[in-house]
C-alpha cells in the first residue's frame, strides 16, 4: 500500500518509452458476431490460433451495470473493497484530492466480484461460461482471476507482451482461458489487445522485469500480430499462453475492460517457484 492508503501501478514514467513498431498490428483479427456460432470448427480455430473474439457477448444494460459497478467500487461506496491501483502518472494529484476518485486516474482493479453482485454476474454469465468450458474441453470452469483495466485516456499506459500464464502459479500443464470483455469500444488508438497469432504453440516463453514482467521486446518485433478491436461487450478469448499485450491510450478515448481467468474446477495450485523455473529466466541462457 503507497503513501495516504493509495496503491499505484508502474514506475515512475520515465522508463517507460518503447518501440511503436511492438504495436504494428499486421492485420485485424476476424471476428465471431455471438457466442451461439461458437460450433466445432470454432473449437477447433481455438485450438490452432489460441484466441477467439466475438463481437456481441454482453447487452448494453449488462455493461451499464458493470461500469456503474466499477465506479462505485473507485468511488469507495464499498469499503470493504481496497482492490484499486491507479495509475502512476496520476501519483500526486490522487493523495491531493481523495473525495475525487475517479476512473480518470484507475489502471485496475482486482480481485472484485465477491464485492459487486453486477461484475460478479459477469463472471458467471451462462453463455460464457459455456464457451469456456467447451474450450476447456467439457470440465466445469473455476474463475480463479478478476481484474478491471481501465486504460484511462491520455494516461493510460502499455501492457508490454506477456503470456498470461507467467502470472499464474498453476503448473503449465493446467489448461487456462481468459476471457477480456471492452465495456468501451477498444481501438488500436486506446490500446485494444493485441495477440501473436498461434503464438501459445511457441509454449513458454522466459519473462523479464523490464518496463513490467514481460516478453523481451527482441521476441517481439518483426512477428506478425493482430489487433483484436471490439464493440463495447464484445470479448476475447484467449489461451493462456498466448502472447499479448496493449499499447498506451494515445486517444481522448476510454478503454474499460473487465478480464477473467477460468481453469479447470480440480485444478491444483503449485508455488512460485515451479512457476518461475518455466517463465524465469535466472539460469536460461537467454538474454533480453
Ligand atoms: O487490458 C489491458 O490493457 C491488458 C490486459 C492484460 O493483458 C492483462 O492484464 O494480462
Amino acid at each position: 500500500m503507497a503513501e495516504a492508503g493509495f496503491r499505484f501501478d508502474g514506475s515512475d514514467g520515465s522508463a517507460e518509452a518503447y518501440a511503436p513498431e511492438l504495436y504494428s498490428p499486421a492485420a485485424e483479427a476476424t471476428t465471431l458476431a455471438h457466442l451461439d456460432d461458437v460450433g466445432p470448427a470454432e473449437l477447433a480455430f481455438y485450438e490452432d490460433h489460441g484466441w477467439l473474439l466475438v463481437r456481441h457477448v454482453l447487452e448494453p444494460g449488462e455493461i451499464e451495470e458493470a461500469v456503474r459497478g466499477i465506479d462505485d467500487l473507485v468511488a469507495g461506496r464499498n469499503r470493504a473493497f481496497d482492490g484499486v491501483y491507479y495509475e502512476n502518472a496520476a501519483r500526486g494529484q490522487v493523495e491531493a484530492a481523495p473525495s475525487q476518485r475517479s476512473t480518470d486516474h484507475v489502471r485496475k482493479l482486482a480481485w472484485f466480484v465477491q464485492h459487486d453482485a453486477r461484475l460478479n454476474a459477469i463472471a458467471e454469465h451462462p453463455g460464457i461460461l459455456s464457451v469456456v468450458s467447451r474450450l476447456l474441453k467439457g470440465v466445469t470452469p473455476r474463475l480463479f482471476q478478476n481484474m478491471a483495466l481501465l486504460k484511462p485516456p491520455s494516461v493510460g499506459r502499455e501492457k508490454p507482451w506477456h503470456q498470461d500464464h507467467a502470472y499464474f502459479n498453476l503448473p503449465l500443464a493446467t489448461p487456462v482461458v481468459g476471457v477480456w470483455i471492452a465495456l468501451d469500444e477498444a481501438t488500436v488508438e486506446n490500446g485494444c489487445m493485441q495477440v501473436l497469432d498461434g503464438g501459445h504453440k511457441l509454449g513458454p516463453v522466459p519473462h523479464w522485469k523490464r518496463r513490467d514482467w514481460q516478453i523481451c521486446d527482441t521476441e517481439i518485433l518483426g512477428r506478425r500480430s493482430l489487433a483484436c478491436p471490439l464493440p463495447a461487450g464484445g470479448a476475447l478469448f484467449f489461451d493462456s499462453l498466448l502472447p499479448h499485450g496493449t499499447p498506451k491510450n494515445v486517444s481522448s478515448a476510454r478503454r474499460r475492460a473487465v478480464q477473467f481467468h477460468y481453469c479447470p474446477a480440480d485444478a491444483v495450485k503449485v508455488g512460485p517457484e515451479e512457476r518461475l523455473a518455466v517463465f524465469g529466466t535466472e539460469g536460461k541462457d537467454v538474454s533480453c
